[in-house]
């Protein structure tokens, strides 16, 4: 099929990457959102959003006219849904903006069109959710209209890249609506393209971010018994990755982001008495800034009146994305011991998180801390020097939860050092 042009609602960390990669590639594109701060920001020329590389795509597909911004939905051969799919307290899926994303296509589809549900999304949404709401404009799913579910795999970080180099899945809701993804997809992805069945597609993302957070909560887990016997965790994990069949990740202050602590829920909402180390693993994950919280207060001694000077509040590295992140956790949990927290996020030094002190410099978060707490290895973290650090606070313990700093170094400085499982 030929596509020329296409409405992509949500203009997130996937849709308004993948609206100007598809911009870029001579589709005319409708970027829609609801949230019209976005959209004014987006004609502007504001991103909401940090991806390295991102800015310049959006300014040029927005120049060429091959990207238009809207608050609407409109017309087009194929609709893309990347909405965010959160959860409740209870960690059901919120499908709510799927839903009312789906309910806004109906008055736009015609005959030929493609839609395709890229939000991660619980197994059976597209043929049990989507399809019956976009029924309701009168035309059936793979017969008028065709309808799969591809889901986004793209690092944050990266996302640039891997839209175009991943391999891409697409499951339709018959072989015609598989293949019609392709034929859109196949405007920019390099990757290889598989079709399958939207289920598939759906249990087969939901199946790689859990089996990531599964992998995560070893290594968390293995943390917390190498504190126990004494063991650096670090050397540990460096000597087990010489086997030729063992790949630990890193342990650290847990894991967030809007993907891996969110989406094996789905799968335990879908089959609580099925998916009980799912559900271990999350519980491993989610108790770690609480674990670290120990660590600190111990190599303190005592946190109650003690000011620490948090570096890092993002999900993981070099993002700006605070969503679930556990070093947010942390900084409450700090706070809830009696320690006064200051912190300094510099990719997003506003974040306005209630409860938490945000500074917006280095210098300003060091100047009265007793303790230095590395949360997040970004990378301007991982470059200081010890011996500069030294001549801007009076601390005396620093204390690095992520393994981005060398022991001896610090200790040169005249700090105290201590780590997560960490003695050399
Ligand atoms: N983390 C660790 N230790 C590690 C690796 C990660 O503690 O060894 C933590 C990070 O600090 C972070 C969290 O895990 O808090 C998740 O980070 P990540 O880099 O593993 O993944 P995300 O959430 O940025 O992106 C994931 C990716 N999925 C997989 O790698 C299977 C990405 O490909 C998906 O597109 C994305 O989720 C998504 O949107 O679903």
């Amino acid at each position: 099929m030929n596509f020329k042009s296409l409405c992509i609602i949500g203009m997130g960390y996937i849709g308004l990457p993948t609206a100007s990669v598809f911009a870029g590639n001579g589709l005319h594109v409708i970027g829609m959102d609801v949230n019209a701060d976005i959209i004014d920001g987006l004609k502007a020329g504001k991103l909401h959003i940090f991806e390295p590389g991102l800015r310049q795509w959006v300014f040029d597909a927005l120049e060429s006219g091959h990207l238009e911004v809207s608050e609407a939905v409109q017309p087009a051969d194929a609709f893309i849904i990347a909405v965010p799919t959160p959860f409740y307290e209870d960690k059901r899926a919120d499908l709510s903006y799927v839903i009312s994303a789906t309910q806004s296509i109906v008055p736009h589809l015609k005959l030929g069109n493609l839609v395709v549900l890229e939000s991660t999304s619980p197994p059976r949404t597209t043929v049990d959710i989507v399809a019956p709401i976009l029924a309701e404009s009168g035309l059936k799913a793979g017969e008028d209209f065709l309808l799969a579910y591809s889901p986004e795999r793209v690092l944050p970080g990266r996302i640039l890249q891997e839209l175009v180099d991943n391999p891409r899945v697409i499951g339709g809701v018959n072989r015609a609506s598989a293949e019609a993804g392709r034929d859109l997809y196949r405007t920019f992805v390099k990757g290889d393209i598989i079709l399958t069945d939207a289920t598939t597609a759906e249990m087969v993302k939901l199946m790689e971010n859990t089996s990531r957070d599964i992998n995560i909560a070893i290594a968390n887990e293995f943390s917390r018994l190498a504190e126990k016997f004494d063991v650096d965790i670090w050397e540990a994990i460096s000597i087990a990755n010489l086997h030729p069949r063992v790949d630990i990740l890193r342990p650290g202050v847990g894991v967030g982001g809007h993907c891996i602590s969110v989406d094996p829920w789905f799968l335990v909402e879908a089959a609580p008495e099925t998916a009980r180390l799912i559900k271990s693993a999350r519980e491993v994950n989610d108790a770690q800034p609480a674990f670290i919280a120990d660590l600190v207060e111990k190599a303190s001694e005592g946190l109650f009146g003690k000011t620490i000077a948090l570096l890092g509040l993002s999900f993981k590295p070099n993002v700006d994305d605070l969503r679930e992140s556990p070093a947010v956790k942390l900084a409450h949990i700090l706070k809830d011991k009696g320690a006064r927290v200051v912190v300094f996020e510099p990719f997003k030094p506003d974040a306005g998180i209630v409860d938490v002190q945000q500074v917006d410099s280095l210098e300003t978060a060091l100047i009265e801390a007793d303790v230095v707490l590395l949360a997040v290895a970004h990378d301007q973290f991982r470059d200081l020097k010890p011996q500069e650090i030294r001549s801007k606070t009076e601390a005396g313990v620093v204390f690095d939860a992520v393994s981005a700093w060398d022991k001896a170094d610090w200790e040169k400085a005249g700090f105290r050092f201590y780590g997560l499982a960490r003695k050399y």
